[in-house]
């Protein structure tokens, strides 16, 4: 049976690419996970976000264990089957949703307990049941269960949350068990502070996982601390595992990030901005509601390859939009998949051949502030 692996292929300055091996099949590294919150990426065909290129897609324990119910899906035949994606499917755990999204939230040594934003039942989440949960969804790459101060912060509340997410840690880890072909990734937390990232750090790496996410960043701190954490960050974790940023990010926060030694990430953003109206290209951020589009016979993005750009015009893509059509988000939402997919297999290719800082200038030099 094939195993979960991770090897690195080339490094060009502290940025790699690789692959992720496992049962269900490779990740090539650097990896943008599109995100399907509740088993659906919204307004895509499973087969549509596989043809954007994506080789993984990210779950969420919180959304999924309200609504269906794990117990469900496990009966269903795993979230794979349910959902019809059988590559790769990475979960998040839940503590981080629960803080963002749930209501009358009690945290405790032990877990948290909180009421659903849909319909106001009564759940907990400990380390332990997102283990469960993960187990039962059928996920491949299963998240430690932890917490994450909104920043900015006292240090010395996120010391505090930090060494509880590590005690959550191990816990995790014990309950995960042995599971060959399925990984747990380790989460580090410590806000903006070095030693605190230091102490996250060398937690984990006590524990052992077989791969290192950064917790904990683009929660209000801005692009320029975000970067600050990542000059040191990814160097604390081991060089031979596949390090994940959380939740991120703009296309300039994937290069940035990248660039600083980042293998793996997911983002709402191209999917959520898609039916909004928003574009990303790679001259910048277009915004379709606007009426200067209303005539204009030109694709959104003359280079790109994907159906939004090949079949339709920015008048046709504006009028969709206006006009409250759901293939506007299923177009938008198809190109942005489609750009992010791109950009990371120019970052995987630029790396390979030693050439980042070059692609990373061409990247910046083609991009303009504002909207397009
Ligand atoms: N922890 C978990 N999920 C997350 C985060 C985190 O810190 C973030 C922070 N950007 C996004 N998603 N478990
Ligand atoms: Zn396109």
């Amino acid at each position: 049976m094939t195993r979960f692996s991770f090897a690195l292929h080339a490094t060009d300055g502290a940025a790699r690419t690789g692959a992720i091996t496992t049962p269900r099949g490779d990740i090539r590294t650097p990896a943008f996970m599109p995100v399907g919150t509740a088993a659906t990426v919204k307004a895509m065909l499973p087969e549509s976000v596989r043809a954007t290129g994506a080789d993984i897609l990210l779950g969420n324990t919180y959304h999924l264990m309200l609504r269906p119910g794990a117990e469900r899906v496990a009966r269903l035949g795993g979230l794979h089957r349910f959902m019809n994606w059988e590559r790769p499917i990475l979960t998040d755990s839940g503590g981080f949703q629960v803080m963002s999204l749930a209501e009358l939230r009690k945290l405790t040594e032990k877990g948290v307990t909180f009421r659903s934003h849909i319909d106001g039942s009564k759940h907990e989440l400990t380390p332990e049941r997102s283990m469960e949960i993960q187990r039962l969804l059928g996920s491949d790459i299963v998240m430690a269960f932890d917490e994450c101060p909104s920043l900015p912060a006292e240090d010395a509340r996120v010391a505090e949350s930090m060494r509880l997410s590590m005690r959550w840690a191990e816990r995790s880890r014990e309950a995960f068990g042995d599971r060959p072909g399925h990984a747990l990734f380790g989460i580090q937390q410590g806000g903006v502070t070095r030693e605190l990232r230091e102490e996250s750090a060398e937690a984990l790496k006590a524990i052992g996982f077989e791969g290192y996410a950064i917790g904990g960043l683009a929660v209000g701190e801005g692009q320029e601390a975000m970067f600050g954490v990542l000059d040191y960050a990814p160097g604390m974790l081991p060089v031979d595992r596949p390090r994940y940023l959380m939740g991120v990010g703009k296309p300039d926060d994937i290069v940035g990030a990248v660039k600083r030694g980042v293998d793996m990430m997911d983002c709402v953003l191209p999917s959520r901005s898609g039916r909004t109206g928003q574009a990303w290209t790679r001259r910048g951020q277009v915004n379709l509601k606007n009426a200067r589009h209303a005539d204009d016979p030109r694709p959104l993005d003359e280079e790109c390859g994907c159906p939004a750009c090949r079949g339709y015009s920015r008048a046709y893509l504006h009028h969709v939009f206006r006009a409250g059509e759901m293939i506007s988000g299923m177009l938008l939402t198809w190109h942005n998949l489609h750009y992010y997919q791109d950009l990371m297999a120019g970052m995987r290719e630029a790396i390979s051949a030693g050439r980042f800082a070059e692609w990373e200038a061409g990247f910046h030099a083609l991009r303009r502030e504002g909207d397009i």
